[in-house]
């Protein structure tokens, strides 16, 4: 958004132009080929980071068959049975570490990692433990175990279950009754974790629990809830195990949500015991591609290897048949996890093709939601440009507000588009962001550095950061991404302004785009490790004439996919605003049409129906509601929302002056 042009009077001169307008790459004659795709699970599983493993018993590891399929296939393994509580300390002061120490060497000597499983456990745990009644000694006795154990395979595992299973079901929210907690009080967790940290300062320390994969259920509440406060407090704790024990259905329709929501609080998350009923393929895969959404779910690991292995075998539940050979369910994993396997080149279309968007669009707008909220110190005329996550069960809305006294940002947040209207509008001037041209704001959450980052133009490319996105008050000073405008951007620009910043990383590397109001969309780029600093190769990412490729460009990750979607805003043979789409194989890459002409637009009044009365003819600049919160800027691929800014189609006179309204777009012809 530029708050001083006025492009009205020149935009009829331009529309020959928009039918065939052609959008090029320089310099990027061809895409970026895609990763080079592995053929096994925990080599896929690398290329980002993260490991696939499984659950090993030291009882099959006779079996050629079983080890073969082990070793192949995972890098990652938890030992079943054999480190809990029953088999390393059967009588009090004895430890039998023997078959826990079967698994963890044959594992070190072939690279594979291990995670313990499991300490603190009220399952296979000895009579003489869960008989204890006095609190000093079973204190001791916890202590004592976690400690000895810990120490034993210190520098072996690289992350402990040190409390497996603690909340109860159904809807209370609480621990569960076990002779733990009876004795000890709630307070149990967080003396386990304490001596676990320093038995082992190196370990990862998780939570580990079932039936906490829907983020609404009162168990993953009350997960949550002891998550935040330990992360609040102090106490160590660095990551959830969400054991993912699903049927036939698979993961809840919040499961990505969940992981995004616990990894927010500052924790990894793992799948740690995966297996689903019968196995569907399209299950599976919806599981890892919610793991592969959040930057923080470092591994998988499913709960055995043939189905024959499985505590429910007579389920099906896992990714090998009983004669060792891979499932659909093996080949959907596979896929999800970024790789494909050789026979798959060949085969139909994968899973992934399932969830690419369609090639034309059809929405319903809502009123308009959220108008200005102007004060006794604030005289402002329109709401513009909102960047919005949800996260916490709340919307968090940044928009522009603009007046003829010019430009700067606000935040609102409410739970429901129905108390959008309501909510308090608080003004970002008044914090350390500052007064003076601040516009455009984008909002995204980054995961390495536990910042919320706020990006807006302020002339320069800015941002401020923000440990907490619910606090206003809590942005940093404004800062700026480059020293001074790039050259490429200087040579290119005309007369236009440096407008609409947007940051969206991959696993490797985070890309600033912003647009010129001369019809070019630039490109920069830094590492994930180096970013909010370094960005330089400044390029050209697509160009077209001006009012064809305008401004308030939005690039996302489409979920469940190898896509990225460009939205850019156009200027209409009718003068108004409307969005034009591309995809990409990588951000990088060069751009595709998908719906990108004024005839088959992705939102244009044209493919918009308002059945609350038609308050605008612009559909402009605005976000997508967004599947996640992260740098990875990722969408649905079904039931896409777009907030937007719209205005009375009768309004005119000083641009700034307009009164730019928010309404919410809602796809209505989604197949999925
Ligand atoms: O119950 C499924 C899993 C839930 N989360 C924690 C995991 O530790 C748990 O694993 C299962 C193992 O897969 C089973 O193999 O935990 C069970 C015990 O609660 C394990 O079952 C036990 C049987 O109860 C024993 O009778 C048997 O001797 O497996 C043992 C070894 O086969």
């Amino acid at each position: 958004m530029n708050p001083l042009k006025r492009l009205g009077r020149r935009r009829a001169s331009v529309l020959s132009l928009l039918a065939v307008a052609a959008l090029v790459t320089p310099g990027a004659a061809t895409a970026a080929p895609d990763g080079v795709r592995a053929s096994t699970l925990g080599a896929q599983a690398a290329q980002s980071g993260r490991y696939f493993g499984t659950a090993v018993a030291a009882g099959r590891l006779g079996d050629g068959t079983y080890t073969g399929i082990l070793d192949r296939e995972f890098n990652s393994v938890t030992p079943e049975n054999e480190m809990k509580w029953d088999t390393i300390e059967r009588s009090r002061g004895s430890f039998n570490f023997g078959p826990g120490d079967q698994i963890a060497n044959r594992a070190a000597a072939r690279g594979q990692r291990l995670r313990g499983h499991t300490l603190v456990w009220h399952q296979q745990l000895p009579g003489w433990v869960s008989s204890i009644r006095d609190a000093n000694t079973l204190r001791s006795v916890m202590n004592n175990h976690i400690t000895q154990v810990m120490n034993h395979y210190k520098g072996k595992v690289h992350a402990w279950d040190v409390v497996n299973e603690a909340f109860a079901d159904g809807g209370s929210g609480q621990m569960r009754s076990s002779v733990f907690r009876d004795v000890l009080g709630t307070g149990f967790i967080e003396q386990a974790f304490r001596t676990a940290r320093s038995a082992d300062p190196s370990a990862k320390l998780c939570y580990n629990d079932y039936n906490i994969e829907n983020w609404s259920d009162a168990k993953t509440q009350g997960v949550y809830r002891m998550v935040r406060d330990f992360k609040a407090r102090g106490v160590p704790i660095d990551c959830v195990g969400l054991q993912s024990h699903f049927g036939a259905g698979g993961p809840p329709a919040g499961f990505q949500t969940t992981l995004s929501n616990f990894a927010a609080l500052g924790v990894d998350v793992q799948i740690t015991e995966l297996d689903i009923a019968q196995a569907p393929a399209a299950a599976y895969a919806n599981t890892v591609r919610a793991c592969m959404n959040v930057a923080r779910c470092t591994g998988i690991t499913v709960w055995g290897i043939r189905d024959s292995d499985s505590w429910r075998s007579g389920e099906n539940p896992l990714l090998f048949d009983r004669n060792g050979n891979k499932k659909p369910a093996y080949q959907s994993t596979l896929s999800a996890l970024g790789g494909s396997a050789a026979a798959q080149r060949t085969a139909a279309p994968s899973p992934r093709s399932a969830a690419a968007l369609p090639s034309s669009f059809r929405w319903s707008s809502s009123g308009a939601l959220i108008a200005p909220k102007p004060d006794s110190t604030h005289n402002i005329a329109g709401i513009k440009d909102p960047s919005v996550v949800h996260y916490n069960g709340k919307y968090h809305v940044f928009a522009s507000t603009a007046s003829s006294a010019g430009y700067n940002l606000v935040y609102l947040s409410f739970s429901d588009w129905s108390q959008a209207g309501s909510a308090t509008h608080h003004y970002l001037d008044r914090t350390a962001i500052g007064a003076g041209y601040r516009a455009a704001p984008q909002v995204f959450y980054n995961t390495q550095q536990r910042l919320w980052y706020l990006v807006y133009q302020t002339g320069n490319a800015s941002y401020s950061t923000n440990p907490d996105i619910s606090n206003p008050n809590g942005w940093s000073a404004p800062r700026n991404f480059y020293s001074s405008m790039p050259d490429i951007i200087r040579q290119n620009i005309g007369n236009g302004y440096w407008v609409d910043m947007w940051v969206i990383c991959d696993s490797a590397n985070c890309y600033l785009f912003s647009s010129d109001d001369n019809g070019h969309l630039y490109r920069s780029q830094t590492t994930v490790g180096q970013f909010p600093n370094g960005f330089t190769n400044t390029v050209i990412a697509a160009q077209d004439s001006k009012f064809a490729m305008f401004e308030a460009s939005n690039v996302y990750k489409v979920q469940g996919s190898n896509q990225y979607l460009l939205l850019v805003e156009a200027i209409g043979s009718d003068g108004r605003r409307y969005f034009r789409s591309w995809t990409a194989s990588s951000l990088a890459g060069s751009w595709s049409p998908l719906a990108a002409s004024e005839s088959n637009p992705f939102a244009k009044s044209s493919n918009v129906t308002f059945p609350a009365g038609t308050w605008t003819r612009d559909i402009s600049h605005g976000e997508m509601i967004r599947a996640g919160y992260d740098q990875t800027l990722t969408i649905p691929a079904c039931q896409l929302q777009y907030l937007y800014q719209g205005k009375d189609p009768n309004a005119g006179g000083d641009y700034n002056n307009l009164p730019w309204r928010l309404g919410l777009l809602t796809q209505t012809n989604s197949t999925c």
